[in-house]
């Protein structure tokens, strides 16, 4: 099994890279991001009380996402590997992964870390937001709440991994499959 955490600030390529990587190595795909748009489409209570902070830039509880990471889990028995995308997005978070994973005889083996410069994740989240219909992307005032809570709350995830020699650094500018091979080359020298 290969679990693997891909990191980085909003907009970064988290996202698009996923799906390449699921493509082509077949992990099972957790995206907290994906999860929580998805209740809001089915207007659940939780989804409720998540596009409220969504819509204002702001992070979800953790013990809301951590449950949804544990049935997720729980859900998923037997498959090679997860890949996390957006989770964890704080140091509680990051614990509490662990934690669920120790319990399945399982770790993180590595955590890829991209690096986009902060007007380039601007551009990025407002261009989508162009057709995306997120209401998340549309607003750059919205956008810079993002982007701080993830200088706040998330970029401290990384030290915590660092601590445990997992986090590899890739630059995250240049064309998606520019950085899909750089990030494939780290799997394949791993796995
Ligand atoms: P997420 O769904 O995780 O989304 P994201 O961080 O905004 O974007 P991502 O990084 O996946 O996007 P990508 O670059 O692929 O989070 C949304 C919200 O959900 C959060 O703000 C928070 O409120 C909540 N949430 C989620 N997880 C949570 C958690 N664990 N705890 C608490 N709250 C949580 O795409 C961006 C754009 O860049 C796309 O248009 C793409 O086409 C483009 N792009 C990608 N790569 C490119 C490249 N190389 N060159 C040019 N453009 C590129």
């Amino acid at each position: 099994m290969f679990n693997l955490i891909l990191f980085g600030p909003p907009g970064s390529g988290k996202g698009t890279q996923s799906e390449k990587l699921i493509a082509s190595y077949g992990f099972k795909h957790l995206s907290t991001g994906d999860i929580l748009r998805n209740e809001i489409k089915n207007g659940t209570a939780l989804g409720l009380e998540a596009k409220n902070l969504m819509d204002r830039g702001q992070l979800v509880p953790d013990a809301v996402v951590i449950g949804m990471i544990r049935t997720a889990l729980e859900q998923n028995p037997g498959v090679n590997g997860f890949l996390f995308d957006g989770f964890p997005r704080t140091n509680a978070q990051a614990e509490a992964l662990d934690a669920l994973l120790d319990e399945k005889n399982t770790a993180i083996d590595v955590v890829l870390a991209l690096q986009v410069s902060k007007k380039e994740l601007i551009k990025r989240l407002l261009n989508r937001g162009l057709t995306s219909g997120r209401t998340d992307d549309v607003n750059e005032s919205v956008i810079g709440s993002r982007i701080e809570e993830y200088e706040r709350k998330t970029a401290a995830v990384a030290d915590h991994y660092k601590k445990l020699d997992k986090v590899v650094y890739i630059p995250g500018e240049g064309s998606v499959d520019q950085i899909f091979t750089s990030l494939s080359n780290e799997i394949d020298t791993r796995s």
